[in-house]
């Protein structure tokens, strides 16, 4: 079909119309529709490509893996990058770099002052301590600030969507002390890989791609009077590093990991302590 009967025969549909449409999404709605006739035609798609694509969107629905495609095809990435660019024209610059957010937040992690122990002690990983302090774009500490971390396990699953965890493990919310300061111990978390013969693993395969993630911590942060941001930090030496099928990666969110294998020393750095 030639593009002008395509928008004729889309023209025709449109009547009649019933009751006021909410234009912001009719306008919406009615684009897709039309870039995906015009797909149709250019690509040629047959009846039964068509109702394949339908029943892929069907069973991924029922996967609950939308989130997930939604990271793998750049949206989520894309969605950011738009944030960066409406911020900067805004004038508002400077501090940790924004990275997507994922789908596996969950809300409602226990809250603890200062610090606090993330996993629940059934899995047995390398120890790890991380501590920072968050301020505002000034430098200025900012004391009783929200840090909501969340990461996977040794296996790179997370807490609620892996049954086999208890809840909230590895998931909680830090307030910042006095100097706006926070420290958790947690166990070293291992990449993510998309669920294997799943809706998104079955897309990434038929593109040619892999579904693997770099180890990461996922960070909330936010505090009265200040915008809220959303993060993550990559173990640095992860083979999928800069190989992220979420496309997070981002310069500036690689933090040194120092490993020591000296009890004195770690000891001597109160890592000893028991966390909260
Ligand atoms: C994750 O753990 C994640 O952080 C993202 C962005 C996508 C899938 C799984
Ligand atoms: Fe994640």
């Amino acid at each position: 079909m030639e593009k002008a009967a395509i928008d004729a025969l889309l023209k025709e549909m449109q009547a009649p119309t019933r009751g006021e449409p909410t234009p912001r999404v009719k306008a919406i709605v009615d684009r897709v529709v039309r870039d995906l006739f015009h797909v149709i035609e250019e690509f040629d798609v047959q009846p039964d490509e068509f109702w394949t694509a339908v029943n892929y969107l069907t069973e991924a629905g029922r996967n609950d893996e939308y989130g997930l495609i939604a990271a793998g095809l750049g949206f989520e990435r894309f969605l950011d990058v738009r944030l960066d660019e409406a911020e900067a024209k805004a004038g508002l610059t400077g501090g940790t770099p924004r990275t997507i957010e994922g789908p596996l937040y969950v809300a409602g992690a226990p809250l603890v002052k200062g610090e606090g122990r993330l996993d629940d002690g059934t899995e047995d990983g390398e120890i790890l301590v991380m501590h920072g302090q968050v301020r505002d774009v000034d430098g200025t500490p900012i004391a009783g600030a929200h840090v909501e971390v969340w990461h996977a396990n040794t296996r790179g699953n997370y807490s609620f969507f892996d049954k086999s965890q208890s809840a909230f493990n590895l998931r909680r919310t830090i307030e910042t002390d006095a100097e706006g300061r926070y420290r958790f111990r947690t166990i070293m978390p291992a990449g993510y890989a998309v669920p294997p013969e799943g809706s998104t693993d079955t897309l990434l395969k038929t593109l040619g791609r892999h579904g693997h993630r770099p180890a990461h911590i996922h960070f909330f942060v936010s505090a009265p009077g200040h915008r809220k941001l959303t993060t993550q930090i990559n173990i640095d030496g992860d083979p999928y590093l800069h190989d992220d099928f979420a496309f997070a990666t981002r310069d500036g969110l690689i933090p040194p990991v120092e490993r020591n294998a000296d009890p004195e020393a770690i000891a001597a750095a109160g890592l000893n302590e028991p966390f909260a």
